[in-house]
C-alpha cells in the first residue's frame, strides 16, 4: 500500500507512523505530508528517512490510503482532492463526522458499514471511541437506555502546546498558554468551546457521535468533559442504564472476551485502569465494574485508553487494516 500520513509532524501524525510500523501495516511507499512550512523536513519510519512533502505533491503521487490528522479546515479542503484522485482518506478531524454521507467508524463497533465507495471515512473523537468500544457489547446484550459520562482528559488531547504549558508550569517557567487557566495542580471543566445549550463541543461530540456509531438514536447520552493535568490517556466514569436486567459476572465475562478490551477490576488488590498503565497501549481498559445501587438495571464503570492510540492513530490504522482485509482499498 502507498500510504500518506497527512500531518506527519504533529502529535497524532507521529503516533500514526509508530502504529503503522508496530502493526506491520504493509507500507510499500510512505508519503509524509505536512504544511509548506514543514515540507522538506526529514522524518524516520522503520529506520529509514523520508522527506516531508506538500499536499499537492502527495495528491499527485496518488496514494492508496491517506491518514489525515491535520485539523478540520485542512481536511475539508484537501480530503476531497485526495478522494478525487482515488485515495481513500481516513480523517481524524471532526470535519466529516456528522456528515450523513460519511461513515464514522470504530472497527470493533461498526466496521460493517464500510464499502468500497467510502472515499472519506471519519475517525471519531478520542473520548467517544473508548466509550463506544465498551458500550457496544453491553448494548447488544442488555439494550442501553441512557448513558451519563464524566471525563478526565489528558493534555495530549489538546496537543504539544498544552503539554508544554503543563510542563512549564511544573518547572515554574512562564510560557505560552494553551488553556485560559493554569492546568498543573488544576482541573478545567471545559474542553473545546461552549455551544448555545451550555454544553461544550467535546460534550456534544460524545453525545452525537455515540448515537451515530452505535447506529441507535434512541440511546440517551449526557456528558461532562474535563481536562486534568495528566498525560497518557483519557479516563471516563460511565453510568449506564439498561432496558434489561444484567448480571455483574456476566457483564465482566462479556467485556473480557471482547477483542480490544482489557478488564482490570480487582479492588481487593487495588487493581483498576489508570492512564499511566494505558499509555502507549492500543487497548481500552475497563474496571470499577459495579451496580449503581441507587437505581435498577444500572451499571457504573471506569474506562481508560491512550487517547493518541485507540482514541486516534490506532483506530485510524485499524480502519485501514479492515478495508485492506476486505479488499475495499
Ligand atoms: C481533546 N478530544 O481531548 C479532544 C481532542 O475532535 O478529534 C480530539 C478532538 C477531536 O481535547
Amino acid at each position: 500500500m502507498k500510504v500518506a500520513v497527512v500531518g506527519a509532524t504533529g502529535l497524532v501524525g507521529s503516533v500514526m507512523l509508530k502504529v503503522l510500523a508496530e502493526r506491520n501495516f504493509p507500507v510499500s511507499e510512505l508519503i509524509p505530508v505536512a504544511s509548506a512550512k514543514s515540507a522538506g523536513k526529514q522524518i524516520e519510519f522503520k529506520g529509514k528517512k523520508y522527506t516531508v512533502v506538500t499536499m499537492d505533491d502527495a495528491i499527485a503521487m496518488k496514494p492508496d490510503v491517506a491518514l489525515f490528522s491535520a485539523g478540520g479546515s485542512t481536511s475539508l479542503e484537501s480530503a476531497p482532492r485526495f478522494a478525487a484522485a482515488g485515495t481513500t482518506v481516513i480523517d481524524n478531524s471532526s470535519a466529516w463526522r456528522m456528515d450523513p454521507e460519511k461513515k464514522l467508524v470504530v472497527p470493533e463497533v461498526n466496521a460493517n458499514v464500510l464499502t468500497a465507495n467510502d472515499k472519506i471515512i471519519a475517525n471519531p473523537n478520542c473520548s467517544t471511541i473508548q466509550m463506544v468500544v465498551v458500550l457496544k457489547p453491553l448494548h447488544e446484550k442488555y439494550k442501553i437506555k441512557r448513558v451519563v459520562v464524566s471525563t478526565y482528559q489528558s493534555v495530549t488531547g489538546t496537543g504539544v502546546k498544552a503539554v508544554d504549558q503543563m510542563m512549564n508550569e511544573r518547572k515554574g517557567i512562564s510560557g505560552e498558554m494553551a488553556y485560559a487557566y493554569p492546568i498543573d495542580l488544576n482541573v478545567i471543566p471545559q474542553i473545546d468551546v461552549f455551544t448555545a445549550n451550555g454544553y461544550t463541543k467535546e460534550e456534544m461530540k460524545m453525545i452525537l457521535e455515540t448515537k451515530k456509531i452505535m447506529g441507535d438514536d434512541s440511546i440517551r447520552v449526557t456528558a461532562t468533559t474535563v481536562r486534568i493535568p495528566v498525560m497518557g490517556g483519557h479516563s471516563e466514569s460511565v453510568n449506564i442504564e439498561f432496558e434489561n436486567e444484567f448480571d455483574l459476572d456476566e457483564v465482566r465475562a462479556i467485556l473480557e472476551k471482547e477483542e480490544g478490551i482489557i478488564v482490570v477490576d480487582d479492588p481487593a488488590n487495588l487493581k483498576y485502569p489508570m492512564p499511566m498503565d494505558a499509555h502507549e497501549k492500543d487497548e481500552v481498559f475497563v474496571g470499577r465494574i459495579r451496580r449503581d445501587e441507587s437505581q435498577d438495571k444500572t451499571l457504573n464503570l471506569w474506562i481508560v485508553a491512550d487517547n493518541l492510540r485507540k482514541g486516534a492513530a490506532t483506530n485510524a490504522v485499524q480502519i485501514a487494516e479492515y478495508l485492506m482485509g476486505k479488499k475495499l482499498i
